[in-house]
């Protein structure tokens, strides 16, 4: 990348704390390298309340993909995202130079000049981590902050989709982070907003054998459909989640299960199957559908749908759902 001009350092859409932090990392691995200050973008905003801390406290700089030139550009990088899984907003034409990320490897990352995809990693922050250490020198607070929290969210504490080098990442960034940071992170206020469509979520979790579906229809921005995901996977007795939303104009999917075996970035996958995009890991997945249709009874057609398809691959016959809460 020196001499080569300007960068740019692209990750996914709403991206969550991993695909930030591997984004920073990078942008510093290059500064330092190259002595280039890279330009972080990525499409839609960040809403979820620990991350619009994380950004406000750690000084996360980016810009808005759909507000720049793509032109003007000479080195384009992605992270935590590959060309055409649907989940970010850089134009599918578009040549990319770099892609680092822990997610399947997509066959049009092949094309890429430097691949390092390594989807039995946890998270990207983790692989951002190694170059950074491969380098020497120093880790700064705020970096290691950065790094750590992404860790720390996306295998929930070493508890889900982890392995040894994430283990080995977060160990050694303990002592390096900022607790009081950590702490206001983790604990954020939130509008009153959210806690209405939590309740929304809540009233209307439906039961199916050991899945629940829950459907939020029209959502005010989607990183709360897994947010609300992760925390319905705490019910007793339920080891799978599909959640939906519909957020411009397309449906918002994430999906949960407490049993890796079940794998549910091949399980979303199969039940969007000519419907959108989606993909994810063995226990975290996401998927989009476009277009997800605006009445209310269409949304709930492409619902019956998706449940049918996961409870035919669930090898589960169709039953009455329970409601998880009496109305
Ligand atoms: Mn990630």
């Amino acid at each position: 990348m020196r001499g080569k001009g300007p960068i740019l350092i692209v990750t996914h859409d709403y991206p969550d704390p991993d695909a930030l932090a591997a984004a920073c990392a990078l942008q510093h691995l290059i500064l330092v390298k190259t002595n280039q200050e890279a330009t972080i973008a990525f499409g839609g905003a960040v809403n979820r309340s620990e991350n619009r801390v994380m950004v406000r406290e750690l000084e996360i700089r980016f810009v808005s993909l759909a507000e720049i030139d793509l032109k003007t550009f000479n080195v384009i990088c992605m992270v935590d995202t590959q060309p055409g899984t649907g989940n970010n907003s850089l134009p599918s034409d578009c040549p990319i130079d770099l892609v680092i990320d822990h997610h399947p490897l997509q066959g049009l990352t092949e094309a890429s000049r430097w691949v390092d995809v390594r989807p039995d990693y946890g998270a990207s922050a983790t692989i951002l981590f190694e170059y950074l250490k491969t380098q020497g020198g120093k880790l700064a607070t705020k970096l290691a902050t950065i790094l750590f929290y992404a860790i720390a969210s996306e295998t929930q504490n070493l508890g889900r989709d982890w392995n040894r080098a994430d283990r080995e990442a977060y160990l050694s960034l303990v002592p390096l982070s900022n607790n009081r940071i950590l702490h206001e992170i983790t604990r954020p206020k939130s509008p009153r907003a959210y806690f209405s469509c939590f309740a929304s979520g809540l009233r209307n979790a439906r039961i199916y054998h050991d899945l629940l579906v829950f459907n939020l229809y029209d959502i005010e921005y989607p990183e709360i459909v897994a947010e609300i995901a992760d925390f319905l996977l705490q019910i007793e007795g339920v080891k799978i989640i599909l959640g939906i939303g519909r957020y411009g104009g397309e449906g918002v999917l994430s999906m949960r299960t407490s049993s890796p075996d079940l794998h549910a970035g091949k399980l979303i996958q199969s039940i969007v199957a000519g419907l959108g995009t989606a993909g994810g890991h063995g226990m975290t997945a996401g998927g989009q559908i476009r277009p997800m249709p605006a009445s209310l009874a269409d949304q709930q057609a492409v619902e019956k749908r998706l449940v049918e398809r996961l409870l035919d691959q669930l090898k589960l016959l169709w039953v009455e759902p329970e409601t998880l809460i009496a109305n």
